[in-house]
């Protein structure tokens, strides 16, 4: 198999190469290999936020914005209960049918861990292979903003962080290094009462954090009734420009792929150490209490 002939046009021979990748199955290697140099074309958007805010619908509205534009668009829903994956509600079904059939977009769930270091690797692997076979933006979205959430949305090149009118507790929930990640933040459901207060209330959170340099913008919007999009297509786009400009974008990405390196590494390491002839040995040792985990490390390390 060529991977290198797939394009975006062939949409269920990409589910199965990211199915392959994903969950680093037989065969994952060569489409790395192959593939690889053909991705870095992609900007990725990863969109969180607390669950209800309006991640879904944003995204939907997102990937109509850019499909607008003649953009490719790849979503990546992690999310079991995204509407995108299957949700309950019948107006987001709908919703998820339209952009689904449309052959500009291809969407992804990601609900199981992968072989490869879980979820976060797994993303990643998937953004890889979307990237290589002509994604032009691509979108991640979580289901919450945990700690799992925050390793995910680290594939993200701008994150957008989601949040609503009158949740001036949920904005005290949110651990501060949570806040942090924001590059964008939108105020979605605007139609709602409270937002500008909502708005108000960010601004002077984040002139706490005071970041160095790039300044979040804090915009209003509402997903449901197409109300400030452009702005937020804008303000991602001006991210994207900023960190391109002044060299953070290259520096980011870097921080990312290092990530997945670990993980590969990680996972290599482990395969090699508990194939080593020693290793159940070692294992028994420690068990009986003979041997401390360090003096196991130490006595395996040195057979490889
Ligand atoms: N009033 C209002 N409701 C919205 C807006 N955007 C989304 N919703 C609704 O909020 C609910 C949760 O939206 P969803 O996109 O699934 O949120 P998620 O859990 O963050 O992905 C759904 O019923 C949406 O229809 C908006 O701008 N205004
Ligand atoms: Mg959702």
């Amino acid at each position: 198999m060529n991977y290198k002939e797939v394009t975006w046009k062939n949409k269920r021979q990409i589910g199965r190469m990211i199915s392959i990748v994903e969950n680093a199955a037989p065969g994952h290697e060569k489409i790395f290999e192959q593939l690889y140099d053909k991705t870095g074309h992609a900007y990725v958007i990863g969109i969180t936020g607390p669950p209800g805010a309006g991640k879904s619908s944003l995204t939907d509205t997102l990937a109509k914005a850019y499909i607008s534009q003649e953009k490719k668009v790849g979503i990546i829903a992690v999310d079991p209960t995204s509407p995108f994956t299957g949700g309950s509600i019948l107006g987001d079904r709908i919703r998820m049918n339209e952009l689904s059939t449309d052959p500009r977009v291809f969407i992804r769930s990601m609900g199981t861990r992968g072989q490869l270091g879980g979820l976060s690797a797994g993303t990643a692997s998937a953004v890889q292979v979307l990237d290589a076979v002509g994604a032009d933006v691509i979108i991640i979205e979580t289901v919450g903003v945990g700690q799992s959430e925050v390793e995910i949305i680290k594939h993200a090149d701008s994150i957008l962080m989601v949040m609503v009118p009158g949740l001036g507790d949920d904005i005290q929930a949110m651990k501060a290094g949570i806040m942090e990640i924001g590059d964008v933040f939108v105020i979605n459901k605007s139609d709602l009462p409270g937002a500008n207060k909502t708005k108000i209330e960010v601004e002077a959170m984040l002139s706490f954090m005071s970041k160095k340099g790039w300044v979040p913008p804090v915009l209003l919007a509402s997903a449901t009734r197409q109300e400030g999009i452009g702005e937020v297509v804008e303000a991602l786009e001006n991210h994207r420009l900023y960190q391109e400009k002044e060299g953070l974008l290259f520096e980011r990405r870097k921080r990312n792929v290092n990530e997945l390196l670990m993980e590969v590494l990680q996972d290599r390491l482990f395969r090699k150490i508990k194939k080593l002839e020693e290793y159940p040995q070692v294992l028994e040792d420690l068990t009986a209490k003979k041997i401390d985990p360090y003096t196991a490390a130490k006595r395996l390390f040195e057979q490889i």
